[in-house]
């Protein structure tokens, strides 16, 4: 012990008193950390983020992917990518785009008929109820293509893709108000709202910025385009945006950076767009009334009709007190409402100060009627200082805000651009805290539900725009980094870095996980992104292959191992439709499907239908297989689709003189294989009397997986009963293929059913001790389980009861292990030794994983009767 510290105070950093209990007193460890170079500090970091195997994080992570037009879901503290949700982009691994229902959803995105296959994902939102997260949908915004998505979260799948009818880009949103029932969406680069040319030169005439609110269905998670309408607002380039909350519910907040609406031109020798559209000192905070425009844009004398969508003009925004302006320190980018609704921080890239409004002193403005001028355009402006609560210097860059658990005292933390910093300041008392250096440029930060009226504080994540020398290089194109930030104490404390091989995401929003509640399967034949039955849903048995005219129709099923219809016949020139259905009810059974050549792919969770089509317009034979490793017999999970030129003559090639096997011969095999099976079935019946015996019912995950097994093996006598009959009517042939097709059967069951096995054993075995543990993990590591299986007599001895077969056993177990050739000349290992061939090797153990393993060994015999 004694050695323990004092190698780990060498190389100890911080304080020793975590360490000095959490660590007790193993020697690995210390070995381990003078290996790598570890700090005690580095130890601390990671066991805050390290989940064990077969753990769960806390919180759920949903980042924007940026320019790859995805969503990455990663877990906190572990950092551990989980999924990669396809939104606007085509994402093979999940069939989206290849096949036919979510390319519905992807060309719902088309813009002006044209299809879009990207997008630039800024901003994604979590649905609320009362202000916090409900876990049930997602959405997130194109800033290229102003679109906006929404995601299921029962399955993680794009549902819907719907285009801003006005806007030609976005960026301030998505932002969900507190019920949901209405998402935000900001422009960003003015545009003219209808789709003709106009000039430049008449850009205040006829360039618009605005937000549109979009009304939203939280019950079936829909978009509702009808419902939907657009507060038209000067071209001032309308950045990001936030919903009111509590106090300010029903007002929207967005930022703009170019009130000087300058246009640019260094082609006519005029001075760059970024020069000039930063010569003010501030630029406006839109203040609106969405809640009240909502209402006033069911009359139709309210609004404009623009592309088939309603826009409030300026004017009736104005004259129904809807809409405001206040001057804000020029080029800001992120606005946040605090999770009460009554302050709202705004920082600016181009200042070092966050300014800090108080939501009763702006509506006392607007109430009363206390303007400090008009616009161009007409719209109040309230007085910036009659407005503020405070400014507070933090840095150079600042851009983005999050709330913390402590929000109530006024903590907030904010991004700092340029200075590479995450501030932590007091909104309410206008004070820093404390700063932490990130690596490097970070953008927005992520709190652990921290946009939400119910911050949970524990994490911010850094989302960094570059990682430089973070990790080993990729080329020049470096990942982008996530950095894990513990802000539980006084000061923050940088955990661990996470490369993200993606676009770049730009923000990203955490929801704790026990909110989430994603499906295991669905209704069998489900159409995923309807959530109804599919049309082509097909259930075993009713597999069949129909022809209307010069179109194929092909019902099919997956299970593990085969595909029905094994083959398909069809003519060059015909339209062909794959449905298919994934019959699985085991939990992650997922099946793939693809017809070699034709660029279709799709992905078949248990219960899921889907449908491929394509035109079979080359002639020649193409294998379709399942491209997901179901099983032990995923390879052969394949058939035929044979593409026939109907205006040719095909000569049958002359046949292959086989030899045949005599009746003897075929006898001795289908002897052979009836014995394999009755071998192979009492195995199974001996796992099934294990599982039986301790109570395997009692164990959810384990009885899932039984009742997985027992599907299997149900299917073997309909398979015995077609064998006997082929047995009677003497094609030996027949039957032995239906007697290999049950052996398939029982290897299915068996490969589950051990599975079962093995999980039961861990459930009802006795606790391992952290010694047992680590004498475990050595004994594989050292390579032990090469010649030893516990249980089974392999290569090597069995071990289990070693420790009852030798006098002294665990000092001769040590001094074995320590040094084998030392006992070669014993009798009991001699005759070992002759008996399998192999001497016991040298495996350089240190008496400290020798003590361990035979710990491990006395835990193997306390549970021995489960081997
Ligand atoms: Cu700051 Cu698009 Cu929110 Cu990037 S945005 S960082
Ligand atoms: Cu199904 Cu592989």
């Amino acid at each position: 012990m004694a050695n323990f510290f004092s190698k780990l105070s060498t190389v100890a950093l911080g304080t020793t008193i975590a360490a000095t209990t959490m660590f007790g007193a193993s020697g690995e460890l210390a070995k381990i950390m003078k290996q790598r170079g570890l700090t005690e500090k580095d130890v601390i970091h990671a066991a805050k983020t390290y989940v064990p195997t077969g753990g769960r994080d806390d919180y759920i992570v949903f980042s924007s992917g940026g320019q790859s037009g995805q969503i990455l879901v990663y877990g906190v503290p572990s950092m551990r990518i989980l999924k990669y949700v396809a939104v606007f982009t085509p994402e093979p691994w999940q069939g989206y785009g290849y096949d036919e229902d979510s390319k519905k959803v992807l060309r719902q995105g088309n813009i002006r008929g044209r299809e879009i296959n990207w997008g630039d994902t800024h901003h994604p939102a979590l649905s609320e109820k009362d202000g916090k997260y409900d876990g049930k949908w997602l959405v997130i915004n194109d800033k290229a293509n102003p679109r906006l998505a929404v995601i299921d979260l029962n399955d993680f799948e794009t549902k819907q893709i719907v285009v801003n009818p006005v806007f030609k880009s976005d960026h301030g949103g998505a932002f969900f108000t507190p019920n949901s029932k209405h998402i935000l969406e900001a422009c960003q680069y003015a545009a003219p709202f209808d789709n003709n040319y106009h000039p430049i030169e008449e850009y205040k005439e006829t360039y618009r910025g605005g937000v549109t609110v979009w009304g939203f269905n939280p019950k079936i998670g829909r978009i509702d385009p009808k419902d939907s309408f657009t507060i038209e607002m000067p071209p001032y380039m309308q950045d990001l945006s936030d919903a009111g909350k509590a106090a300010s519910d029903g007002w929207g907040f967005t930022n703009s950076f170019n009130s000087e609406m300058y246009t640019g031109g260094i082609e006519v020798g005029m001075p760059p767009f970024e020069a000039g559209c930063s010569r003010n000192d501030t630029d406006f905070l839109h203040v609106y009334n969405w809640k009240k425009l909502y209402k006033l844009s069911k009359d139709p004398k309210n609004v404009k009709i623009i592309n088939n969508s309603k826009v409030i003009p300026m004017d009736v925004a104005i004259k129904n007190n809807c809409l405001f302006l206040v001057p804000e320190p020029k080029s800001p980018h992120g606005v946040d409402v605090s999770p009460d609704g009554e302050y709202i921080t705004v920082c600016g890239k181009l200042d070092t100060h966050a300014s800090v409004y108080k939501w009763s002193k702006i509506k006392k403005l607007i109430d009363n009627h206390e303007y400090a001028g008009k616009d161009p355009y007409g719209i109040p402006i309230l007085d910036m200082k009659k407005a503020l609560h405070g400014q507070v210097e933090l840095g150079l860059g600042p851009l983005h805000n999050q709330y913390g658990k402590k929000w109530k005292e006024g903590i907030i933390y904010t991004s700092l651009y340029v200075d590479s910093q995450v501030v932590k300041w007091n909104y309410k008392k206008l004070k820093v805290l404390d700063k932490i250096n990130v690596h490097y440029n970070i953008g927005h930060l992520c709190g652990m539900e921290g946009k939400s009226s119910d911050p949970q504080g524990d994490y911010i994540i850094a989302l960094n725009k570059l990682a430089i020398d973070r990790f080993d290089p990729v080329g020049p194109l470096h990942p982008q980094n996530h950095q894990l930030i513990d802000i539980r104490g006084k000061k923050m404390d940088m955990l661990v870095d996470m490369p993200l091989p993606l676009g770049e995401p730009h923000q990203a929003v955490a929801i704790r996980a026990s909110k989430l509640h994603p499906e295991v399967r669905y209704k069998m034949g489900t159409n995923t992104k309807t959530g109804k039955l599919h049309k082509g849903r097909t259930l075993a048995g009713q597999e069949r292959v129909e022809r209307k005219g010069n179109h194929v129709y092909i019902y099919g099923t997956l299970v593990r191992s085969h595909i029905n219809p094994e083959r398909v016949t069809v003519n060059k020139g015909d339209k062909v439709t794959f449905y298919l259905t994934n019959l699985e009810r085991a939990e992650d059974e997922t099946h793939g499907f693809t017809v070699d050549n034709f660029d279709i792919h799709g992905s078949l969770e248990p219960g899921e239908t889907i449908e491929l089509d394509f035109t079979a317009d080359i002639e020649g034979v193409f294998p379709y297989y399942c491209t997901e490793f179901c099983s032990a017999l995923h390879l052969e999970m394949m058939g035929y689709l044979m593409v026939k030129d109907p205006n040719k003559k095909y000569v049958s090639a002359q046949k292959l003189k086989m030899k045949t096997m005599s009746k003897a011969e075929l006898k001795a095999e289908y002897d052979k294989t009836v014995a394999v099976n009755t071998a192979t079935d009492a195995v199974i019946q001996s796992v099934v009397k294990f599982l039986k015996e301790n109570h395997f019912e009692k164990y959810p995950t384990v009885k899932n997986l039984v009742t997985d097994a027992l599907d299997q093996y149900g299917k073997i006598k309909g398979e015995k009963a077609k064998s006997d009959k082929a047995v009677k009517a003497g094609d030996l042939e027949k039957a032995v293929l239906f007697e290999n097709m049950i052996w398939q059967y029982m290897v299915k069951t068996a490969d589950v059913g051990i599975r079962a096995k093995d999980l039961l054993v861990r459930k009802i075995a006795t606790p391992q001790s952290s010694a047992a543990q680590a004498g475990e993990r050595a004994f594989g590591e050292g390579g032990c389980g090469g010649c030893h299986v516990i249980g089974k007599v392999s290569s090597g001895p069995d071990l289990t009861g070693v420790l009852q077969r030798h006098e002294n056993a665990e000092k001769w177990v040590h001094d074995f292990v320590k040094n084998p050739a030392s006992k070669y000349k014993e009798p009991y290992v001699e005759g070992m030794i002759n008996y399998f061939n192999l001497r016991m090797p040298n495996q350089h153990m240190n008496d400290e994983e020798i003590k361990n393993i035979i710990e491990y060994l006395k835990w193997v015999d306390d549970n021995a009767n489960l081997f």
